[in-house]
């Protein structure tokens, strides 16, 4: 059968996978965003429904200051004995901890934290023993660490000690064990996340080494596949299906053009085959690369690959797809199905200190378009094409100084902020509709007022992607209000909001 990459479009770095019988589990890093750790579940590889988060309550995820580089980086998931742990980073507060749960569409417990330096934590259980690996770095220069921890009580049962150094490429992390055969596998990322990423791997005969590396590293990377628009491949993990063939889940990201080398949708989720060699070393993928189309007959024909394209309030979630800014102020928010109203506070969207009125969903795919009615208020509230406090566009009713109401398109990039057009809002004007348009190179904003459209122009996507942003997060469509004077009682509701994306 034939299937596409990215299998999870949009921002979902990190990937970390385990099965548990017939059912896969998947978990994603998420930075600043609340709840944190996206959590998915599928039965062919293909297919993933997001079955919540995993970190749901402020006592599992503070995220005080938390920024688009800041809180939760990587997770690993694993299962062993009926019980699952996810294990992380907070970055900003806290540091290695680990959640653990029996029921993995409930709760997760409290955070259990674990002493060690680096980040991309991992746990490999085996004997009765809890191996906890990250990576790190010592007089030698970086290397991947592991001790031996108490899976009840994360302390370190033993000094953590370098057991591999990599092949020498730059930023040596993502560490993860397996034991397949009569080897353990240690994997590992080289080349940072960005174009010259890579997955490489080494083995040994025992969990704590000494590890060889493979002769064949990287055993997956699309650094060479200079204009191929699926690139960055790299932080992967592996699983094994119930046919014991062994897949690998990694980040990729679609730049927009072969020519233009930037990406605004995030480091996606891809899923690429893993090859045994009677050697026992494996590659993964197409030859090492990973493709936008894959071709396998591992997965049956019957499996088709579906994909959401059409977004509204009535099949969304608040803390499903929707999701908050650091730790959010909940009295601030009244969302149902058919309407969200926010209160604005005077916190700004480039706050990095606090958490903004906002409410975000992923931009899953370059083409797409968004409608949404906002009534008319007395605080600022609009739409924000946002990549991060300092890199958004916004499209938003304002009080303007005459005392009037003004519809404003405003461009955000770092110190420098633009607003314009600016339309007055005529004083029978109840509500307006916003609509952005996304394409590969611009968003285009326009509204409707009165039943007249207005044509508010286009600002070009490169300048809020990643590369401009230098963040690890991806584009967010998010709903947002704001009341400088925190003064008034005005709530901002939007109404009949639509998204549809067009893979
Ligand atoms: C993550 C590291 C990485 O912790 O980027 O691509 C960091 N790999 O492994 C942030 O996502």
């Amino acid at each position: 059968m034939q299937y596409r990459n990215p299998v999870i479009p949009g921002f979902y770095p990190d990937p970390s996978v385990c099965r548990a019988g017939d059912t896969y589990y998947l978990v994603c890093s998420s930075f600043q965003y609340y709840p944190g750790v996206p959590l998915f579940e599928s039965r062919d590889l293909i297919n993933w429904k997001q079955i919540g988060h995993v970190l749901t309550r402020p006592s599992q995820l503070p995220l005080q200051n938390a920024d688009s580089v800041g809180g939760i980086y990587a997770p690993t998931i694993r299962y062993s004995d009926g019980t699952f742990y996810m294990v992380t980073t907070n970055v900003t507060n806290g540091g290695h901890f680990f959640v653990r749960t029996n029921d993995i569409h409930g709760e997760w417990s409290e955070p259990v934290w674990v002493s060690q330096a680096g980040i991309d934590p991992s746990l490999f259980f085996e004997d009765g023993k809890a191996y906890f690996m990250s990576n790190g770095s010592d007089a030698q220069g970086s290397c991947i660490l592991q001790c031996e921890i108490d899976p009840e009580t994360g302390r370190c049962l033993t000094e953590a000690r370098a057991v591999w150094r990599g092949t020498g490429g730059r930023f040596l992390e993502s560490p993860h064990l397996y034991h397949i055969g009569e080897y353990y596998y240690l994997m590992a990322s080289e080349g940072g996340t960005e174009y010259g990423h890579m997955v490489v791997c080494a083995r040994g005969k025992s969990p704590n080494g000494p590890f060889e590396a493979c002769p064949g590293n990287p055993v997956l990377t699309n650094r060479n596949l200079g204009g191929y628009l699926l690139q960055g491949c790299g932080h992967g993990d592996l699983v094994d299906d119930k046919n014991g063939n062994w897949w690998m889940l990694h980040l990729g990201f679609r730049q927009i053009h072969p020519w233009m080398m930037f990406h605004t949708t995030g480091r996606e989720v891809c899923l690429v085959p893993v090859t045994f060699g009677a050697d026992g070393w494996f590659t993964a993928g197409e030859n090492g690369t990973a493709r936008l189309v894959m071709q396998t007959d591992r997965i049956p024909e019957s499996v088709v690959q579906k994909q959401k394209t059409r977004f509204t309030f009535a099949d969304t979630a608040p803390g499903q797809e929707w999701v908050f800014l650091q730790n959010p102020h909940t009295e601030h928010y009244r969302l149902t199905s058919d309407c969200f109203a926010l209160h604005g506070t005077d916190i700004p969207l480039s706050s990095q200190s606090g958490s903004p009125t906002w409410v975000g969903i992923r931009q899953t795919e370059t083409a797409f378009s968004l409608s949404v009615t906002l009534r008319r208020t007395v605080q600022e509230a609009g739409v924000s094409v946002y990549m991060t406090g300092s890199q958004h566009y916004d499209l938003c009713l304002h009080p303007d100084a005459s005392g009037g109401i003004s519809l404003v398109r405003r461009a955000q990039l770092g110190a420098l902020v633009h607003e314009e057009p600016v339309i007055s809002l005529p004083a029978e004007a109840e509500q307006v509709t916003l609509h952005i348009t996304g394409k590969p190179a611009e968003y285009c904003f326009s509204a409707e007022i009165c039943g007249v459209m207005h044509d508010l122009g286009a600002l070009e996507s490169k300048y809020i992607s990643t590369e401009a942003a230098g963040n690890f997060t991806g584009v967010m469509l998010a709903l947002y209000a704001y009341d400088p004077d925190g003064s008034n009682e005005a709530w901002a509701e939007f109404t009949d909001f639509l998204l549809e994306v067009q893979p």
